[in-house]
């Protein structure tokens, strides 16, 4: 294949061309003109918000396909050994004010925009968030790019192209109703298809013996896997990463034109009909799993497409040794797996390197051990992917050949060496012959086969280490790290919150914070200081009031600035116990009730907002959403109380709601039953934007608690370790309830807030155990310690003093939850990768 410069391969520099990049807002604006006149997608007649975003963006894109074409063309001449980031989730939200945010030329285009007739902040809005994920999972990889970007590292991010990422939640009277987003709808500006970058992927087919022994995969079905590229741009340096996402085609022989002209119109394409389907959704669960044929065939052809691009760029950069170094391959390529989801690029590496690229078990095995590593970010048993074996054998019959091989070598070593570990066999292997449902445990598969397995906080590392990862710890000692989440403080405070980053900025009198977050302690010497008083406060209250703006516009409910802002806001599900929170303020409510107006008066005013979807299917988590709207509806039109209380839940919440509701928060909730929550992420951008946290001792909630002081943190409930032993003593039934929990409840039993049968999500909260009983998740042990957490809360937003102190500590004890703190350590002690700056470009 040529280039422009006639030679074959990748050229030794990038030809000039003349296309002189506009700086000035005048040469911007006139840049942005040229999109909207000669781009292929709006008539040239109208440049109203959507064209205007559209035109921007493709002009920012110009600006960032100059040092993404001179990264790629560095990293390939360093050839230094390169991180890839395997997801089947990612959430990256908004592009553009990212884009021109790590670009530092956000005045510039605000000043173009503006000569054009149009405010960049309405221009910014145009953009739908591009959700290819769930929850905190897919938000870690999409932080972790940034990281990666801006830290210069070697380091692409592979995942899938979905045409209907995250359902739109709809609020109606039934509760939550999900429908379609169609975020490709017109186009996406931020995506560059590669229509040279395509590979093969197989499902099905069979096996064949060839007559040297070797084995092959064929027959089946043959789908294609097409590259869309998708920059990520680092912050204030040239370096600009890819995530690369797959689509899935097929070709035109797959276009059966006889059947077609003899009018069988669906089997002529039915090629084409599978290949939509692949990339069709993103499996909208979040920690759960119900073991669709479709998501295992989505898994496969993420790992699929990626390994065989990984290794055809290693061998294109190991051009010039006519024979390719194949054990050099893991001091050049690491394999980063999200969880289980990508666990079949195990078996495929294997495959590739024996089947195709022909090397022997052992050498293909050493080679891929060396090169894959496994993140572990859930212990609910629910969420730990098995699939059965039969399913496999039949999308999957050689890579099911390999784990067979995997489990029976396992096993051998086993027996041979720890004989002592002969009776915990049947739990480690991976493997389970189980005759009701005979399945593969993805995550077994992953630590045996990775050097290295790691959890996403010190609490949750050392929870595998002691409980899933038991008995492999003592084979493995040293497989097992811990690395703590992070954020990216670029979206998470320095652009959603632009007018705290000032404050941040002069009182520091540096803004290098933004890239070393750790200078943020230097805030703790003016904790005291009346002026930082002041500007935080004001700031905080410009913040709450966009907040309440918003909250008008999306749910028609007015809430008032001053009262405290309290907001929960994650996916909705029982472990992190959203109903623990609105027990809380039904009993609230109840309270307020019954008291006096004088008595009211003496109480803390407060706004509780929560907001979340729910899995379609998960009928409790259905319920708790409803029950919410039920109890604001009833709460926010009683003019008794509804000066002193309002319960409002923010509909459709997602990044860029996110990035409304943190900035405005006061108090936020993280209250997981202790032990459940792996790490959780929301908590970080809360505490960094100042909010103050009210928690159990759960993921990272311990390490938060532990940088920004006790003192500063409202800590309630159990610990991991006592978790166990209340649950036995609530199946024993010796277990007595708080009397306000127990009203909380009958007060929702007796009709207070309509005719909805609440029973089913109430009785999961009694004692004695039966289907659906038992308070799994102990929201009964704890509801009393909270209450006692949120009395502590109300007394201290009256001293207003204090509350900012502690907001300022908050933020000041926020530097380790920055994910180039995260994603450094991933690159020193996993991947072994280093820095890899682009200079000139
Ligand atoms: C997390 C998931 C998850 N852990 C299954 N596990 C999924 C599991 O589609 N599925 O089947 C999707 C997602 N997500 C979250 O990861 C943890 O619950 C959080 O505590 C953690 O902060 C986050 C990032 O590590």
């Amino acid at each position: 294949s040529g280039t422009a410069t006639g030679k074959a391969g990748i050229p030794a520099e990038i030809p000039a061309i003349a296309h002189p990049l506009a700086e000035e807002p005048t040469e911007i604006a006139s840049n942005i003109n040229y999109h909207a006149q000669y781009g292929p997608h709006f008539s040239p007649f109208k440049f109203e918000p959507e064209q205007a975003y559209y035109a921007t963006a493709e002009s920012i894109r110009d600006q960032l396909i100059k040092q993404w074409n001179e990264t790629y063309l560095h990293y390939h001449k360093a050839n230094p050994k390169q991180t890839y980031y395997l997801s089947m989730e990612y959430l990256q939200g908004r592009a553009l004010s990212n884009a021109v945010g790590n670009l530092d030329i956000q005045n510039a285009y605000a000043n173009a925009l503006k000569q054009l007739g149009h405010e960049i902040e309405n221009i910014v809005e145009q953009e739908k968030d591009a959700a290819l994920g769930n929850g905190g999972l897919g938000r870690l990889a999409s932080c972790f790019l940034d990281s990666m970007a801006t830290l210069n590292l070697p380091a692409w991010g592979y995942g899938l192209r979905y045409r209907y990422g995250l359902f739109k939640q709809l609020i109606t009277k039934a509760g939550q109703e999900e429908i379609a987003e169609d975020w490709l709808e017109k186009y996406s500006p931020w995506e560059v298809v590669r229509h040279d970058i395509v590979f093969p992927i197989r499902f099905f087919g069979h096996v064949e013996v060839l007559p040297n022994g070797s084995r092959n995969w064929v027959g089946g079905e043959v789908l294609q896997a097409v590259a869309y590229d998708v920059p990520i741009p680092g912050y204030k340096t040239k370096n600009t990463n890819s995530l690369r996402l797959w689509d899935a085609k097929a070709t035109a022989e797959d276009f059966d034109l006889f059947q077609f002209n003899d009018g069988q119109y669906e089997s002529a394409a039915l090629l084409h009909s599978r290949a939509q389907q692949i990339c069709a959704v993103l499996y909208p669960g979040d920690a759960t799993e119900n073991g669709k044929l479709l998501r295992l065939k989505q898994q496969f052809f993420l790992c699929s497409a990626s390994l065989q691009d990984i290794i055809s760029r290693f061998k294109e950069r190991s051009n010039g040794n006519n024979e390719i170094r194949w054990s050099e391959f893991p001091t050049k390529v690491a394999v980063q797996l999200n969880d289980t989801h990508p666990t079949l690029a195990i078996p495929e590496l294997m495959r590739l390197l024996m089947d195709v690229e022909g090397l022997g078990w052992d050498e293909a095995w050493d080679i891929t051990t060396r090169t894959i590593a496994y993140t572990n970010h859930t212990v609910l048993p629910e969420a730990l992917e098995k699939w059965s074996q039969a399913v496999m054998w039949k999308l999957l019959p050689r890579h099911m050949e390999i784990i067979e091989e995997i489990d029976k070598r396992f096993i051998s070593m086993i027996q041979s060496t720890r004989p002592d570990l002969e009776n915990k066999l049947s739990g480690m292997r991976i493997l389970d012959h189980n005759p009701q449902k005979a399945v593969v445990r993805m995550a077994n598969l992953c630590v045996v086969s990775s050097h290295t397995v790691n959890g996403v906080a010190q609490l949750h590392s050392d929870i595998l280490k002691a409980e899933l990862f038991a008995d492999y710890v003592s084979i493995w000692p040293t497989k097992f790290q811990n690395k703590t989440n992070g954020i990216t403080p670029r979206r998470w405070i320095r652009f959603c919150n632009p007018e705290l980053s000032h404050i941040i900025t002069k009182w520091l009198k540096t803004d290098q914070w933004v890239t070393n977050l750790d200078l943020l302690v230097n805030l703790r010497q003016f904790a005291d200081n009346p002026d930082l008083h002041a500007e935080w406060e004001s700031v905080k209250l410009a913040s709450k009031r966009r907040l309440a703006q918003y909250v008008l516009h999306v749910t028609g409910e007015s809430i008032d600035p001053n009262s405290l802002f309290d907001i929960q806001v994650k996916r909705i599900h029982e472990y992190k116990r959203q109903l623990l929170n609105i027990l809380g303020a039904i009993y609230r409510y109840k309270k307020l009730k019954e008291m006096s107006p004088e008595q009211r008066k003496n109480t803390t005013p407060r706004t509780i907002m929560i907001g979340g979807k729910a899995f379609a299917t998960y009928t409790n988590a259905k319920r708790i959403v409803k029950l919410v709207n039920d109890v604001g509806a009833v709460v926010n039109t009683d003019p008794e109380v509804n000066n002193f209380l309002k319960v409002v839940f923010v509909p459709n919440y997602n990044v860029s709601v996110a990035e409304v509701l943190i900035p405005g928060s006061e108090l936020s909730q993280h209250i997981s039953t202790a032990g459940m929550e792996a790490s959780g992420t929301s908590n970080m951008k809360f505490a960094l934007n100042g909010c103050l946290i009210i928690g159990t001792l759960d993921g990272a909630n311990v390490e938060i608690r532990e940088e920004i002081g006790e003192e500063n943190f409202f800590l309630f409930g159990a610990t991991a370790d006592e978790v166990p032993r209340l649950r036995k003593e609530r199946e024993k039934g010796t277990f007595k309830p708080d009397p306000r929990f127990e009203e909380a409840k009958k007060f929702v039993r007796s009709g207070a807030f309509g005719t909805y049968d609440y029973n089913p999500l109430l009785d999961s909260l009694e004692g004695n155990s039966g289907y659906g009983r038992g308070d799994y998740f102990l929201v009964g042990h704890d509801f009393p310690s909270y209450m006692e957490a949120q009395a502590r809360v109300d007394e201290a937003y009256k001293d207003r003093k204090q509350w900012n102190k502690m907001s300022i500590l908050s933020t000041a004890g926020s530097g380790k939850f920055s994910s180039d703190r995260t994603i450094s350590q991933y690159a020193s002690e996993i991947w072994k990768i280093e820095e890899c700056r682009v200079e000139k470009v």
